[in-house]
Parts: structure tokens; sequence; C-alpha cells
């Protein structure tokens, strides 16, 4: 029998399990409340106008709904897309545009053309998991700058450049979720933008800004898109389908240079020939026909509610030692613990109440974030979203009152 450890090449070997994943099968499990997984609520989906959608596509057009597709994608999406990005200040033609399988299949197939063994990619800390394991799979080597509540650390990330160029490291690119990170919820304000590129010309850096909640915004003003700001081709945006629309159709859109995303279709070929040209074409139909923004404002309004409805149980059931962010939009907020507590020890207590969450040390690359966590408010109902929260805060004050006894009984055991 083959042994295929032994087989297994270099890049297999540096692969390492999403978290997330292995998560959502533990979340399944009757009685468990989530706020694990970034999903979108099931009560968001929009299964009326989708039926529709394919019925009217299945009469209309089924010889090109189910042939294969060119690899680039469907020519009418990337073309409405193109449009809807240049009436959002950015100048995009459809050859500047792949439909792909997810932004994360985008995420892989940036690695694949960019990545050499060793090469280095400068990441937030913390940052999203999913990026972190498409870069780890094609052994990147990652650097970080801290995230703070308004974003990467602008400082921070022009001395760690200035740091690397003397040690000789040229980075391969930047990669940012400007707005409504995953996982910290943290947005860059305009001004700080401005910023992120005037550092990438001084370097000379290519920046992938990754932004599937930019869309999600329930209080506040707009910033701009890095891309709207970008006047040297520096920057490839990524935006997906998946949070505003259904995951289930697996349908982004990757927005680059011309030879950059020419590119980019050479290793999808190789990868899976094309997008499903079935999901493109509903998705067309979602945004030409304007059913798509109607959708966004149910939805908006929605996880607003949802937002709002965890904020509100967190003031009043979690102790005041836990510190929250109050983000404006996207999925998620993000939770400090006190310092000797560790986030993942504690999860096994926490799924016995019936509560999950996503230990947020998963989100750095570096040993760092033990006693912080992911909550997600978008998937739970709001009696969930109360439940849910009052049973993780008494996990909480419990783990707290423990790690106590636990110094208690070690300075009695220190003390002669
Ligand atoms: N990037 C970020 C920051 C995400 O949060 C996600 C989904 N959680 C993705 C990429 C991947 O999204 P999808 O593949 O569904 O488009
Ligand atoms: O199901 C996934 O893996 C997508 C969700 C990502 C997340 O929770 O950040």
């Amino acid at each position: 029998m083959v042994k295929c450890n032994d087989i297994f090449s270099e890049r297999a070997k540096s692969m390492k399990t999403s978290e997330i994943r292995e998560l959502l099968k533990l979340t399944q499990k009757p009685g468990i409340i989530s706020f694990a997984g970034g999903l979108p609520n099931p009560d968001a989906f929009p299964v009326e106008s989708t039926r529709r959608l394919i019925n009217e596509l299945m009469d209309d057009m089924p010889e090109s709904v189910l042939q294969y597709g060119s690899t680039e994608g469907i020519t009418p999406l990337r073309e409405v897309l193109a449009k809807e990005m240049t009436e959002r200040g950015m100048d995009v033609g459809k050859e500047n545009i792949l439909i792909t399988h997810g932004s994360q299949q985008a995420l892989d197939l940036i690695s694949k053309i960019l990545l050499n063994p060793g090469d280095t990619i400068v990441v937030g800390s913390p940052t999203y998991l999913g990026a972190t394991g498409a870069f780890r799979a094609f052994q990147g080597h990652m650097e970080t700058v801290p995230v703070k509540e308004d974003g990467m650390d602008m400082d921070l990330l022009d001395e760690k450049l200035t740091e690397l160029e003397k040690k000789g490291c040229k980075p391969k690119f930047l990669y940012l979720v400007p707005t409504f990170q995953n996982p910290s919820g943290a947005t860059i304000p305009g001004d700080k933008r401005r910023r992120v590129l005037d550092i990438a010309s001084e370097h000379e850096l290519l920046v992938v800004e990754d932004s599937p909640y930019s869309y999600l915004r329930y209080e506040g003003s707009p910033q701009p898109h890095l891309m709207s700001l970008d006047d040297e081709d520096r920057v490839v945006r990524l935006q997906t389908f998946s949070k505003i629309l259904a995951p289930g159709f697996r349908i982004a859109w990757c927005v680059g240079p011309k030879d950059f995303i020419e590119k980019m279709v050479i290793a999808k070929q190789a990868t899976d020939l094309c997008t499903n040209p079935f999901g493109q074409y509903v998705a067309y139909k979602y945004v030409s026909e304007g059913v798509l923004d109607e959708h966004l404002e149910y939805i908006k309004k929605l996880y607003n509610e949802k937002r709002l409805a965890m904020l509100e149980a967190m003031d009043e059931h979690m102790p005041d030692y836990v510190e929250w962010n109050r983000p404006e939009g996207g999925m998620f907020i993000w939770a400090k613990l006190p310092e000797n507590i560790d986030a993942r020890e504690m999860f096994e207590k926490a799924i016995e109440k019936k509560v999950a969450y996503v230990v947020g040390d998963a989100f750095y690359v570096e040993d760092d974030g033990h006693n912080t966590m992911r909550l997600n408010f978008t998937h739970s109902s709001e009696e969930e979203i109360w439940t849910g929260i009052e049973r993780l805060a008494d996990v909480i004050r419990e783990e707290v009152k423990q790690k106590e006894k636990e110094g208690v009984v070690k300075e009695t055991l220190i003390t002669p």
C-alpha cells in the first residue's frame, strides 16, 4: 500500500486545515448556538427571486447556461460588474475582471501566480485565515503588521517594509481587508486609505484589497475603495456575491491590471477551466435587473437588527472585564478577554454550554491573540443571539473564577 505521507509534496506538507471549516462541522450539531462561521442568515436567501430567475434562464437560454463557459467568466456579467465599479469611481473594463469560484479561489490563484516558495507577503495581525491558508499552501512567508481599531497601523507598515528592504527582502504583495475586516471588524478611515497607497507606491508594492463586506454598511459613511484611489495600477480588488446574495453560488470577481488578469486566467484554466456558468447567469440577472439592489436593502436592515441585538446583549450580559468593538458594518464583533484567559482552552466549556465562537488566535500568523474571539452576528436569530451571549458570558465568568482559584492555589503552594 502506498504511504501517501511519504509522497506528499513540500507544498502539501505546508498546508494547514482551516479552523473555520473544522468548526463548521462541530457547530452544525443540534442545539449549539454558533457565533463561529461567517455565514449569511438563511432568512436572507432570496429563494423566490432565484427560482424565478432560474426559470427564465431555462426558458430563454439553456444552451448557454448549461454549457462550459470561457475562463474569464461570462461577458455580460463582466460587463455589468465593470459598469457598476466604474460608477463607484473605479476605472475598470471587462478585460480587468476575472470571475472566480468565490474570492477564496482568487486568493489561491493569486498565490499560484505570484509566490515562489519562501516569498514574503505582508498581512495584518490578525487577518483572514482563509487568506493565510492560501498563502501558506504556496509556501509563502508572512510578515505581520498590527491591526488596530482603525485597521492596519500605517507607521508600523512603513517601518516593516523599510526593515525588510534593509534585509534585502522585497515582499510580493500587501494583503488587506480594509472595510469591516474579518476577523476584527476594523475599518481603515478615509484619510488613512491614501496613506496605504502612498506607502505601497514608495515601496513599489502590489496591494490585494479583499472586500467582501463593503456593501454591508449599516451606519456611518462609505470610505473610498483603495482601488478608486489608485492611479498606478497597483491594486487588485476582490469582491464576492457570497455575503450579499448567497455563498452557495460560489461566484466572485477579481479585478486588476490587464496583464495580471491574463495570467490569472491561465492559472485558472489548469484549476477548473471556468467558473460555473449557471451561477454566473443567475448573478448577472440579479445585478442587471436591479434585484440585487432590492435584496441588499433587505439584508442590510436584517443584519443591522442582529448587530444591534448582539451589542445590546453584550452590554447587558458581559462582565466589565470583557472588551469589544462596535463595527458599523460587516458580520463580526471582536472581543477581548482578560490576559489570563485562553479562548482556545475555554472553547470546550463553551461547547458544553452549547455556544460557539472562533478562537481569535486562529487569525494570527504568530503566536498571539490567545485571549480574543470572533463573534458572528448575522447567522443566528435575535432570540439565539440573546441566549447565546448570556451563555457565553456565563462561561467567561466561570473561567475567570476558575483562574482566580488556580491562582490562589498556586500562591499557597509557592508561599512557604
Ligand atoms: N475573504 C474574506 C475576508 C472573507 O471573509 C471570505 C469569506 N469568509 C472570503 C474571502 C471568501 O469568500 P468566498 O470564497 O465565499 O467569496
Ligand atoms: O465557510 C467558510 O469557510 C467561509 C466563512 C469564513 C469565515 O467564517 O470567516
